[in-house]
């Protein structure tokens, strides 16, 4: 009777922590290749990171504009990689969906520009609580399934 819960238990603490997976965050690439962003356009996930590459070859930069971004769009002051040519990589993290666009300050003139589309997370990232509760679902799932192993072991020595 008494494994019978603990079964139970096991179940729901699964089905619990399979319910609260947290999408982990990832970095995207885009790299300054020749005079144009590759990619330009990109759909990335609330709480993803978008690195530029290569930006000192050439001399660019990564400047914040309202959108959309246009051959005179100019700096609206949410980020900036700073003067251009000055670091070679740039790293921002977008933490609420909406649509960002940003320019090449040198050569925006030219269509060195892009747009960011963030779309909203599907689960939210689990607090530190939530992490505890995971682990205490997991391995009341683990001993749950040991249970049943050891209960179908022993019907076996029983019979
Ligand atoms: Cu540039």
């Amino acid at each position: 009777m008494k494994n019978r819960w603990l079964s139970r238990i096991a179940a729901i603490g699964g089905a619990l922590s399979l319910a609260a997976a947290p999408s982990i965050a990832e970095t995207h690439i885009v790299t300054a290749s020749g005079f144009e962003f590759s990619p330009d356009t990109i759909t990335i996930t609330e709480g993803d990171t978008i690195m530029w590459t290569d930006l000192s070859g050439l001399s660019h930069n990564v400047v914040s504009t309202d959108c959309p971004a246009t051959v005179a769009s100019v700096a609206n002051g949410d980020f900036s990689s700073g003067i251009p040519g000055a670091v070679d990589t740039y790293s921002v993290v977008f933490g609420s969906a909406g649509t960002v666009c940003y320019v090449c300050e040198p050569h925006g003139a030219i269509g060195m520009f892009g747009t960011i589309t963030v779309e909203a997370a599907t689960a939210p990232v689990p607090t530190m609580g939530e992490w505890g509760l995971i682990t205490m679902s997991v391995l009341l799932l683990g001993f749950g399934a040991f249970q049943l192993k050891r209960r179908g072991t022993l019907a076996a020595v029983n019979s």
